[in-house]
C-alpha cells in the first residue's frame, strides 16, 4: 500500500501538479489530496483504507452514489456489445429521446464528451444561428476551459473581458462582456449599449461555481425579457443542475416561479453520463438545425455518443425519473444544510447555507451571498479549517470554498447525522 503523500509525490513527477483536474490538487485548502482506491455507496475509501462519506459524488454525476447495481449491469452489458463504433446506435437514440421527455425547452441535442465541449459547442452554435459575435457571461461562473470562456471582467460594462488564463490571446476573449451576477441595472445597460451584437447569455442558473449562489427570480426574469427583446439566446449551464436540482433541471424550478420560463439553449452533462464521459446541449430544432452536417456550425467527436457512456447516462436518468426520488433527495439534502447550520448556530459561528433537490452549498457568513465578489469575501480560512476538521473525522466536502457539494441516494439518515455530528466536534475545536 502506497500512502496518499507517496502518490502524490510520485504522481507529480510525471502529472503537472499531480492532477488531471486543478481543483482535485486541494491547493485552495492546503494538504495533500486523498488518492481514491475504490467508492461504493455513499462512500469513498482512498489509498490508505480510509473510509470517507462522500460530498462531491464526482462533483456531481453520482447521484445514485457509487456502484448502482442497475448501473454497473447496463454498463457491463454495453462493454460486452462493444467499447466505441464511431458509428450511431440505438443508444443515443434512447438518451437524446430521454432527455427531451424530461426538459420541454429542448427539441434536439448533440451529445458530447465533457460540459467543456458542450459549452464550447453551444457558444458557436448561438453565434452562428444569430450570426452575432458578443457573448455574456457573469462573474464567478465556470462553464468550462474554452477560450472564450476563460474571461475576468473589463474595467467597464462596455470595455471586453480579459483573460484568466495564459495561452489566451486578449482578441480570443474580446468579445466576451463579464458582468456581475444578480446586477439587474448592469443587464439593462448591457443590453441598451449592445444588445442587437449579444449572440447569447450564458449562464449557471444556480451558479455551483460559486459555492451556491441563485440567480434571483426578477434578475432571471428580466433576463429572459431582454435576450428575447434583442434576440440573443438564453443559453442555461445546467451541467451542474441538470438533473440534479430537479428531474427537469434548474429550468424547470424557475418555471415554477415565471410562467412560461425556457431557455434557448441547454448545455448538460455530470448526472447524464452517471460518472462516464458524457454531455449534451440541446435548443429547438431551428437553432440545431445549424449543425452540421445539417448546417454551417461545425462541431464533432470521436467519442460522442460513446455506447458504453450512454448506457451508464440511460440507467442513471432511469433511477432518478423513479416516482418520489427528488423529493427524498431534496429533503435529505435539506435536513443535512439544516443540520450544519444548527451546528453552527451551537458553536456561535455564523454559517448559512442553502440547497436545491441533491446540490448544496454553504458559507461561513450570516446571510447567502448574491454574488463571486461576496462569495469570495467570507471567511476562506475559517472555511479550510471546517474542510480539514471534517476530512479527519472521515467526511469529504469539496476542497474550495466556491465549490456546491452534493448528496446522492445511497446518503442514509445515519450518515447525515453523522455528518452534522462531525461538523459540530469540528466547529467546537
Ligand atoms: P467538464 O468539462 O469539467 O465536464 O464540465 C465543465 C463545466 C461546465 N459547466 C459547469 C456549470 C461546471 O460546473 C463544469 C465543471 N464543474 C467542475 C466543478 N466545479 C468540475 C470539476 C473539475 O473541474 O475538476
Amino acid at each position: 500500500m502506497q500512502t496518499n503523500e507517496a502518490l502524490f509525490a510520485r504522481a507529480q513527477r510525471v502529472i503537472p501538479g499531480g492532477v488531471n483536474s486543478p481543483v482535485r490538487a486541494f491547493r485552495a485548502v492546503g494538504g495533500t489530496p486523498r488518492f481514491i482506491a475504490r467508492a461504493e455507496g455513499a462512500y469513498l475509501w482512498d489509498a490508505e483504507g480510509t473510509q470517507y462519506i462522500d460530498y462531491i459524488g464526482s462533483w456531481g454525476p453520482m447521484i445514485l452514489g457509487h456502484g448502482h447495481p442497475a448501473v454497473l449491469e447496463a454498463v457491463h452489458k454495453a462493454a460486452i456489445d462493444g467499447l466505441s463504433f464511431g458509428a450511431p446506435t440505438e443508444r443515443e437514440i434512447e438518451l437524446a429521446e430521454a432527455i427531451i421527455a424530461l426538459v420541454p425547452s429542448v427539441e434536439q441535442v448533440r451529445l458530447v464528451s465533457s460540459g467543456t465541449e458542450a459549452g464550447m459547442s453551444a457558444i458557436r452554435l448561438a453565434r452562428g444561428y444569430t450570426g452575432r459575435a458578443k457573448i455574456v457571461k457573469f462573474e464567478g461562473c465556470y462553464h468550462g476551459h474554452a477560450d472564450a470562456l476563460l474571461v475576468k471582467a473589463g474595467s467597464g460594462l462596455a470595455t471586453f473581458g480579459h483573460p484568466t488564463s495564459a495561452g489566451v490571446p486578449p482578441e480570443v476573449v474580446q468579445h466576451t462582456l463579464v458582468l456581475e451576477y444578480n446586477h439587474l441595472a448592469q443587464i439593462e445597460e448591457a443590453f441598451a449599449a449592445q444588445g442587437r451584437e449579444i449572440a447569447c447569455v450564458i449562464i449557471e442558473p444556480i451558479a455551483g461555481n460559486m459555492n451556491f449562489v441563485r440567480a434571483s427570480v426578477p434578475f432571471m426574469k428580466r433576463l429572459r425579457e431582454l435576450c428575447t427583446e434583442y434576440g440573443a439566446l438564453l443559453v442555461f449551464d445546467e451541467v451542474m443542475t441538470g438533473f440534479r436540482v430537479a428531474l427537469g433541471g434548474a429550468q424547470s424550478v424557475y418555471a415554477r416561479a415565471i410562467p412560461g420560463f425556457k431557455p434557448d439553449m441547454s448545455v448538460f452533462g455530470k448526472v447524464i453520463g452517471g460518472g462516464m464521459p458524457l454531455a449534451a446541449f440541446g435548443s429547438t430544432r431551428e437553432v440545431m438545425s445549424q449543425l452540421a452536417p445539417l448546417g454551417p456550425v461545425y462541431q464533432a467527436g470521436t467519442l460522442s455518443g460513446n455506447p458504453v457512456a450512454t448506457a451508464c447516462g440511460l440507467a442513471t436518468l432511469k433511477e432518478i425519473a423513479k416516482p418520489g426520488f427528488f423529493e427524498a433527495l431534496s429533503a435529505k439534502t435539506r435536513s443535512l444544510v439544516q443540520g450544519l447550520q444548527g451546528a453552527a448556530q451551537e458553536a456561535g459561528v455564523a454559517l448559512v447555507g442553502d440547497s436545491e433537490g441533491g446540490m448544496f452549498g454553504f458559507f461561513f457568513a450570516s446571510t447567502l451571498p448574491q454574488n463571486y465578489g461576496v462569495v469570495m469575501a467570507t471567511d476562506k480560512e475559517r472555511f479550510n479549517r471546517f474542510f480539514h476538521g471534517m476530512l479527519d473525522r472521515g467526511v469529504y466536502l469539496a476542497p474550495a470554498l466556491y465549490e456546491a457539494a452534493f448528496v446522492s441516494a445511497a446518503h442514509s439518515a445515519d450518515d447525515i447525522a453523522m455528518t452534522v455530528r462531525a461538523a459540530r466536534d469540528t466547529l467546537r475545536a
